[in-house]
């Protein structure tokens, strides 16, 4: 069994690379729940849907979320009555979230309706929410204003000066059923290639989360999504100098030198090797730039063999 701790599209890459190397009914993606927003009354889960839309296959990659052969049919008719567009929600993807919104407001908990969703387009992987209570990312700016994550990262695109983040709702948030077994039971945990501050961190908010992931520290890799200082994808790389972190491979490892035993490096970070393994972990150095899905296949091949 695998436990991957997932945010959005670097972990859904590294994750559709999985299931062709190990079979997917002997992996559970614990996912980021924070960048959750409700808009026009419905409860949109980004991180969810991007790890269920990629192992479905069904991931719009020319826009980055969503579903794909996607039209705006709805978005065009709401912009021409004057309702809020900014947030662009495709007439498929509408749909993940008619459907989750309704099974939420009848009561059922995130992560059965996230299950459903899972099985209903195929999904053999065990997709869960870290939790099924709302835990929300909160930036607040250098100006001091405070802005919900969305408004942050779409409305401002990450044009902000970041003073501190914020995960609203953490410490009263329960491990969605299933958590904390399948970090506790799992032959290898994955931390995958996401922001370390606002994917992976939310994840780790969630009290009985991180206490289960340094247990099984030496079971446990990260893959580095920092690569010669860059994000590949998102914020990552203003955030954490922004958060006194180093914007590095060696930043990430030791972002998280008390949760894994291993770091997963890019081959172009090889130089960090030694200042790494310093840090008394493990350093895996290979290509972790999942450009096509073979990359993918083979970092997660390595990932899983450990
Ligand atoms: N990102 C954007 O940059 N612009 C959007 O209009 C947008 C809409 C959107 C709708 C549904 C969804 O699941 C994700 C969406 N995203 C959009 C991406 C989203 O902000 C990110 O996926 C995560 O929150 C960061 O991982």
């Amino acid at each position: 069994v695998l436990t991957v701790l997932c945010g959005g599209v670097g972990a859904a890459r590294l994750l559709a690379g999985l299931v062709d190397v190990v079979d997917p009914g002997s992996i559970t993606a614990v996912v980021n729940v924070a960048d959750d927003t409700v808009l026009h009354g419905l409860h949109v889960s980004p991180d969810l849907d991007t790890v269920t839309y990629t192992l479905a296959g069904v991931h719009n990659d020319a826009t980055g979320w969503g579903v794909a052969d996607e039209s705006w049919r709805v978005m065009d008719e709401l912009e021409a009555l004057g309702g809020p567009t900014w947030f662009r929600l495709g007439d498929r993807d509408l749909a993940t979230h008619l459907y989750r919104t309704g099974r939420l407001a009848a009561g059922a908990p995130l992560s059965a309706v996230t299950a459903e969703l899972a099985a209903a387009r195929g999904v053999a992987v065990t997709v869960v929410p870290v939790s099924d209570d709302p835990v929300r990312t909160v930036v607040v700016a250098a100006t001091g204003e405070h802005l919900a994550f969305q408004e942050y990262f779409v409305a401002r695109r990450c044009d902000v000066e970041v003073a501190a983040l914020h995960f609203d709702g953490a410490d009263a948030a329960r491990p969605a059923p299933g958590v904390i077994e399948a970090i506790d039971d799992a032959a290898r945990v994955i931390v995958a290639p996401s922001n370390p501050l606002v994917s992976i961190d939310p994840i780790l908010a969630v009290p009985g989360v991180r206490e289960a992931v340094a247990r099984r520290r030496d079971a446990v890799a990260a893959v580095s999504p920092i690569v010669a200082g860059a994000a590949l994808t998102g914020p990552a790389a203003r955030l954490l100098p922004d958060l006194g972190h180093d914007p590095s491979a060696l930043g990430v490892a030791r972002h998280y030198q008390g949760l894994a035993g291993t770091i997963v490096i890019d081959a172009q970070d090889a130089p960090l090797r030694d200042a790494v393994e310093a840090l008394g972990m493990r350093c895996v150095v290979t290509d972790t730039v999942m450009a096509d899905r073979d990359r993918a296949a083979r970092l997660a091949k390595v990932v899983a063999d450990g």
